[in-house]
């Protein structure tokens, strides 16, 4: 097989948390119908059904979720591995102190603020119940105080066993040191042993959830990825793709 591509879901496929669009999703099962691909994300299988239709996972070579800490084949029937997390009770207490001293309002906030996933747990200030309106109020007061970022790094010198990234708008994941997404690329290397991998994320940079599928590639010195702000970026890169033959003399 010579050519795998890799898509990160929320930011990329879909807004994030909502489902993908209407216009995306005729395009992409298209699309899909002759390309191999897997998805990675930092969600849970449930989040991944909430946002994309059965018949398009049915496509897939599989799916990565909780960080590559799991993946499912068959379209999620078939599960091949999981990992498993317990966070320490020394990571516990310091997340509850942040949230003891945040000063997001507390009257805004819901619970749960902390989501036990296969492998990894998803922390957040406003908490995983957070509506639309809300995650966009946190999101632009994060973008403000740089509160994530600040957690993300006493966490990782306090709790040198654990990563912790930054995936979507209103939260971090947390996961043992090296659990991340590099999995996907390391079990697609080892299974699949394609040419090269084209990778597409929203957070493909130094601190976000996708940098360290980059890096994994890298190492295997395997494919090209790119960095987009939404659907519409990635839908231009898949019709792009159809125009031009690469090295390999394949569309
Ligand atoms: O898949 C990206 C991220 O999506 C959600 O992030 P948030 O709720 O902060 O927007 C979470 O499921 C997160 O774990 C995941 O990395």
């Amino acid at each position: 097989m010579n050519k795998i591509y890799l898509f990160d879901i929320d930011g990329t496929l879909t807004p994030h948390r909502q489902s993908i669009a209407p216009e995306f999703l005729e395009f992409f099962l298209d699309w899909a119908s002759n390309n191999k691909f897997y998805l990675t994300t930092g969600s849970d299988f449930e989040k991944v059904q909430e946002q994309l239709p059965q018949e398009l996972l049915n496509l897939s070579e599989g799916i990565f979720c909780c960080m590559g800490n799991q993946l499912f084949k068959s379209g999620g029937k078939e599960l091949v591995y999981q990992n498993s997390f317990t966070p320490s009770d020394g990571l516990l207490e310091t997340l509850q102190s942040y949230l003891d001293s945040s000063d997001f309002p507390h009257p805004w906030r819901t619970e749960p603020h902390i989501e036990y996933r296969v492998g990894m747990i998803n922390f957040s200030i406003p908490g995983r119940g957070s509506d639309l309106k809300m995650r966009e109020t946190y999101s632009r007061f994060d973008e403000k105080c740089r509160e994530r970022l600040g957690i993300k790094e006493v966490l990782m010198n306090k709790h040198p066993e654990v990563d912790v990234s930054i995936g979507g708008k209103i939260s971090l994941d947390i996961y043992q040191k090296g659990n991340d997404k590099s999995q996907s690329v390391n079990y697609i290397m080892q299974h699949d042993k394609p040419r090269y991998i084209v990778f597409m994320g929203d957070r493909v940079f130094p601190g976000g959830n996708d940098y360290a599928v980059t890096l994994a590639m890298q190492r295997h010195n395997k494919g090209v990825w790119f960095n987009v702000s939404n659907w519409q970026e990635t839908k231009a890169l898949l019709r792009l793709g159809t125009l031009y033959i690469n090295r390999d003399g394949e569309k």
